[in-house]
């Protein structure tokens, strides 16, 4: 967990909040553990200030959600209705599906207490009396954990009523997802949460208008809420400032980053955002003997592929430096992808994911993934046409953002477009291997 500390120099709660814990335990799961390591320091300052000046705060601090968006969290806290007497929600999104991605269960099933703080935190500033912890089904270990948290701050008045004493009660519940991408997105997350069918509704109104069950609610991701505790305790001017230790980036915190595929030693750090592509995949060790870099996705596979080269590498993995090269961030962990891979095919599982995922509420989404799957395969299998590549040019367009209900089928575009963009040649070679060609009637 040291990435960027001279040699001897421990993480701190200053140079690592996310992580600095782990640099104690290998896992902190019980109470005792966490308190002797300045847990709930951040609530009780919390709590000794007014609400509004726990969301001022949050806000000012500009912490960018860290689900893939990339949104203010403290804006979106403002965005809530105001209070009317009934019960408000908030909602951690812990269903992290998004292929290639794993910081949140990292987050969960060693530091359950850390976001059950920032969760408490976030709770009072946006007046919510009730939250559930609404994390995929196969994490079968940190809700476990996160549970036997719960438990015991309820033993020791740090949930439930009159918290600490104050007049701040929060009841809080892990509620199980049943294994679907698609409700990562707030509102397919709600209507499951509701025990409806996991398609998303239409925005407006948001669900900090209207949520679970038709009330005020917020959806913040794991990660996004493990960074309140550590604002609370060292404030806003020591967050914003951050990112100077690697002076290439304006975006406040820290970020969990990582990379998967055939790197040396692939894995999770806990950076400073200003970190480049280049020095992220240093970090994992470099490519694996004897195998070269081809290409990367920034952040899961609803992003754009991006290529080996110098003008790519050397980009910083921050929300505008990505987006201005034609991709979302995501949610930060790289894959990456080396010469001896094929674009066609990996394409084409790419594809098939995002068809089985799609929630099939919308026409162009339910249809025009398999659309896209069935070519990709046909080309794979040598069967491709001339013309294949114009049609799924055509499918990316057609489901593209404000075309489809959500934003799952553009997502799924990201990869696809992009593959042609960058490896077209591949995909051609794949088209011409075939001889049975019915040109110009594909
Ligand atoms: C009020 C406005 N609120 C935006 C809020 C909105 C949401 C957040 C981001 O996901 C990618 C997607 C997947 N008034 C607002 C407003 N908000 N405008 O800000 O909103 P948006 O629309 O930019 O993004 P999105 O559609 O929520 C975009 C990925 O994120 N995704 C997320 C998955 C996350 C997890 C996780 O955290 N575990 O799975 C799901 O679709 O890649 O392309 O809160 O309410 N005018």
């Amino acid at each position: 967990w040291g990435v960027g500390l001279a040699e001897g120099q421990a993480p701190t709660h200053k140079t690592h909040p996310l992580t600095w814990r782990l640099f104690h335990h290998d896992a902190v799961l019980k109470l005792a553990d966490y308190l002797a390591l300045k847990g709930f320091d951040g609530l009780k300052i919390a709590l000794s200030k007014t609400p509004k000046e726990v969301g001022e705060m949050i806000k000012a601090a500009n912490v960018r959600g860290r689900g893939g968006a990339g949104f203010n969290a403290g804006l979106k806290w403002t965005f809530m209705t105001p209070p009317d007497g009934g019960v408000r929600y908030l909602v951690c999104n812990a269903d992290e599906m998004e292929p290639g991605t794993f910081k949140d269960r990292l987050l969960m099933e060693r530091l359950p207490f850390q976001l059950i703080e920032g969760m408490l935190i976030s709770a009072y500033a946006i007046g919510a009396s009730a939250g559930y912890i609404f994390i995929r089904g196969e994490y079968i270990l940190a809700a476990e954990r996160l549970q036997n948290a719960i438990d015991e701050l309820l033993a020791n008045n740090l949930l439930g009523d009159n918290i600490l004493g104050t007049d701040f009660s929060f009841d809080l519940h892990v509620h199980t997802g049943a294994g679907r991408y698609i409700c990562g997105e707030e509102t397919a997350l709600i209507n499951c949460l509701e025990g409806r069918r996991a398609n998303p509704r239409t925005k407006p109104p948001f669900p900090q208008v209207s949520g679970a069950w038709g009330r005020p609610t917020v959806v913040n991701n794991v990660e996004t809420l493990n960074n309140m505790s550590a604002i609370m305790i060292n404030g806003v001017d020591w967050y914003l400032d951050l990112p100077k230790a690697k002076g290439k980036s304006e975006t406040p915190g820290t970020k969990i980053m990582g990379v998967s595929g055939r790197v040396k030693d692939a894995g999770l750090w806990e950076v400073p955002f200003g970190y480049t592509a280049r020095e992220l995949i240093e970090l994992a060790g470099g490519m694996q003997d004897g195998l070269t870099l081809k290409a990367w996705l920034p952040g899961g596979a609803s992003t754009d592929f991006l290529t080996a080269s110098d003008e790519h590498l050397d980009l910083v993995m921050d929300f505008d430096p990505i987006m201005k090269a034609g991709s979302r961030l995501g949610t930060c962990l790289m894959m990456v992808v080396d010469e001896t891979q094929d674009m066609v095919s990996l394409s084409k599982n790419l594809q098939q994911f995002f068809q089985r995922e799609s929630c099939g509420w919308c026409t162009p989404c339910r249809d025009g993934l398999p659309w896209g799957v069935k070519i990709l395969d046909a080309i794979d299998n040598g069967n491709g046409q001339d013309g294949d590549i114009d049609k799924l040019s055509e499918l990316t367009r057609d489901l593209w953002i404000g075309k489809t209900f959500c934003a799952h089928a553009p997502g799924a575009m990201e990869p696809l477009m992009s593959a042609i963009k960058y490896f077209r040649p591949e995909f051609e070679a794949k088209i011409s291997q075939n001889s049975n060609q019915t040109k110009g009637d594909a």
